[in-house]
């Protein structure tokens, strides 16, 4: 019997996420419920469900360019997918997002409305995926009009530096770093993300790291024959809307309201 997170985040491991950028919680939910999400994003890549307006992408490292644009469309049926965002849509994967860790956690960090950036699959098929450099989340590029913070990032498979483990950078998530491109450029890299200040996140798959949106973060390729897999929720105040349209998110607390739906409650 393995131990699980309560259902609440304490005062010390708060005080970690606003010192450090990041805190391990540890499991969260059952093995049972983490290898049905597995299963259940095995249906989905494979086209078994399928669901309309999700974001998918084709890991580039396929070599099928063509399937390896970001368009709310299924591609093809293949576990070589690296990207799936809006797994809101999804019964199982709302109601891990709804944990009630996660809504005390959001709850202490954001407040009662909580509606999400995005609910995301990140993929790294066996022996292959793509490297993403040193960056921060949101920091400029997402153009929200509130400051995103929270991302819950949950490990799907154990990871290690073997198969692209999350690096981060403790204490990053105190300076935001302008936004000229997706990523830091080498001189940004070389003030902000020093090699000595670099952590290797191995995790035990279940785990779960709270991670500030602008604690510096980057990941390898994959380089064993399984994939390394990881859901990453970022949970943002339900008031934020898109700066270049007003659109708002989907609500998930105090509970769940649709995209189509959040015009009508605003
Ligand atoms: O899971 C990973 O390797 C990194 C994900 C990432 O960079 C992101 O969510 O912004």
């Amino acid at each position: 019997m393995i131990d699980l997170h309560g259902p609440m985040l304490t005062d010390e491991e708060l005080e970690l996420f606003q010192e450090q950028g990041y805190v391990r919680l540890g499991k969260v939910a059952p093995g049972e419920e983490i290898d049905a999400l597995c299963g259940r994003m095995d249906d989905i890549m494979l086209g078994k469900i399928r669901y309309d307006r999700m974001l998918m992408q084709l890991c580039p490292s396929a070599g099928k360019p063509e399937l390896s644009k970001q368009t709310k469309a299924f591609k093809e049926s293949s576990l070589k997918y690296r990207k799936i965002q809006d797994l809101e849509q999804d019964a199982l994967f709302l109601a891990y997002m709804q944990h009630p860790l996660f809504r005390d956690i959001t709850r202490k960090i954001i407040g009662e409305q909580v509606s999400i950036f995005r609910a995301m699959f990140f993929n790294k098929p066996a022996n292959q995926g793509v490297m993403i450099n040193w960056h921060q989340d949101g920091a400029g590029g997402w153009g929200l009009s509130i400051r995103p913070k929270v991302t819950i990032w949950t490990a799907l498979d154990a990871t290690c530096v073997a198969n692209a483990c999350l690096q981060i950078i403790p204490g990053s998530h105190k300076t935001k770093i302008p936004e000229k491109g997706d990523q830091l450029s080498p001189e940004e890299r070389a003030i902000h993300a020093p090699d000595e200040k670099r952590i290797y996140l191995e995790v035990e798959k279940g785990e779960v790291v709270l991670l500030h949106n602008w604690t510096l973060h980057r990941s390898e390729v994959n380089t064993i024959d399984r994939p390394r897999r990881a859901f990453s929720v970022c949970y943002i105040d339900a008031a934020t809307t898109q700066l270049s349209t007003g659109r708002s998110f989907p609500r998930v607390f105090p509970e769940y309201v649709p995209l189509e739906d959040m015009a009508t409650i605003r």
